[in-house]
């Protein structure tokens, strides 16, 4: 027989949101929701799923998207990077200065830096490929689970404390973002030659860096040889016109960084999956090979690009209309995260983040977060995310998603009163 692969063995035992969604299930089988009642209904603020309908003019690229396919001079097949038009549009819309809501001033970055994929979580997977066990992962302290498991798949298993030195797996190290620092890691901590995977605005601390702390991360990162894996995947959320979007805002970044980014977020695309990476052809590995050389093989590999009718659907959410959609859409969750935050306030909670980002990080001193997490089930028939499993600075915090119809957000935060 074949033995398992070894790295899997190394896996904590499930992923978070699979068992957030087990101990739902359990809860709901033993405190079944008597429809005339409608406070006994079990409401989510758990995993960042968005809830509101895709937009008209979004909707109506992806139904023309799928129309054409029926046509032949529509048809199209495999796409392997993408459709030119929606990489243009990404490098236009994204990355040029320049670039006012439909604009696309002049991009720094040309169509093959531009890779269009499934989505985020599913490139993240991807690169670290390009790496392999050897590579040292960084990571924030609580951060968004995929960035530690996908490194233990890889071979980089064993974790050590932050500054503490490995020994032959690359290993992981956790840098702890604390109100003590303002959810932005000690960037002295960083080992060299690493790979260093960094989210702003943050899941889940909701923090979102600065242009200050930005620049001090990538002067960091090319000083000790890392390469950076910044992912923007709320990027859409931020309203702090000084707050930088992209790490490619930050001068030096196109040396030492690759930008994964979703359409899942500001579009609603969660299940329709479409995101993309941008790898500039100015970074290289230690012996100088081309890191966007690499990667267009591996996307050419094992990947067949993204669905032609996602790729017609965010085609048109980047169109001037589309992009307005993206800002309303957004908006309506920072609306939502705004109530929680107040309701927390009410009732003397501590909480950071939802303004510039879809999360809220409530603290509960002294509370274990699984404690805390089965309490609010419980009292207030709320599904949240235990903020451990972030990570081991995330003890005695709870995530509070803003995604959420706006009625099951108000009774949420009515019922957060029973805690
Ligand atoms: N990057 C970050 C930082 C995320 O929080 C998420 C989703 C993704 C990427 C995934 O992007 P896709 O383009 O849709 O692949 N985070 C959610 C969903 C949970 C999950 O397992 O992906 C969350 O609740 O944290």
């Amino acid at each position: 027989m074949i033995p398992r692969n070894p790295h899997l063995a190394a896996l904590k035992a499930g992923y978070l949101f699979p068992e957030i969604a087990r101990r739902k299930r359990e809860f709901a089988a033993a405190h079944p929701e008597d429809p005339s009642k409608p406070e006994t209904r079990i409401i989510s603020l758990g995993v960042g799923n968005t809830t509101e309908p895709v937009l008209p003019r979004t909707t109506a690229g992806l139904v023309e998207g799928a129309r054409k396919l029926g046509t032949v001079e529509g048809y199209s097949g495999y796409q392997d990077e993408g459709l030119p038009e929606l990489r243009k549009k990404i490098a236009g819309v994204f990355y040029s200065r320049s670039a006012g809501p439909g604009g696309e001033g002049t991009s720094p970055f040309s169509i093959d830096e531009i890779f269009v994929s499934d989505g985020a979580k599913c490139d993240i997977g991807r690169l670290q490929l390009l790496f392999g066990s050897e590579t040292p992962a960084v990571v924030q302290d609580p951060s968004y689970p995929v960035y530690v498991d996908g490194s233990v798949l890889i071979g980089s298993a064993g974790s050590r404390e932050a500054g503490e030195a490995g020994g032959g797996y690359g290993g992981i190290t956790y840098l702890p973002c604390t109100a003590e620092n303002q959810y932005f890691p000690d960037l002295s901590l960083v080992p060299e030659n690493s790979l260093f995977y960094f989210c702003s605005p943050n899941n889940p601390t909701g923090a979102a860096a600065t242009r200050e702390q930005l620049t001090g991360m990538v002067s960091a990162a090319r000083r000790q040889g890392c390469i950076i894996i910044f992912d923007a995947a709320y990027s859409e959320y931020i309203r702090d016109p000084a707050l930088p979007k992209t790490i490619f805002e930050i001068p030096g970044a196109r040396e030492c960084a690759i930008e994964v980014n979703s359409f899942s977020k500001p579009a609603g695309f969660t299940g329709v999956r479409l995101g993309w990476t941008v790898v500039p052809k100015e970074l290289r590995y230690a012996g100088g090979e081309s890191i966007n050389a690499d990667w267009a093989r591996i996307a050419g590999t094992i990947f067949n690009g993204a669905s032609n009718i996602a790729q017609a659907g965010g085609l048109a959410a980047l169109s001037d209309e589309g992009q307005k959609e993206i800002r309303r859409l957004c908006d309506f969750y920072l609306e939502n995260a705004a109530l929680i935050r107040s309701a927390l306030s009410k009732l003397g909670i501590s909480s950071v983040g939802g303004d510039n980002s879809p999360y809220i990080w409530a603290r509960f001193p002294g509370r274990d977060s699984w404690e805390v997490f089965a309490e609010i089930l419980e009292k207030c028939r709320v599904v949240t995310t235990p903020g451990s499993g972030f990570g081991p600075s995330g003890q005695s915090f709870i995530r509070f998603s803003a995604f959420g119809h706006r009625a099951d957000v108000e009774e949420a935060c009515r019922r957060l009163s029973f805690i």
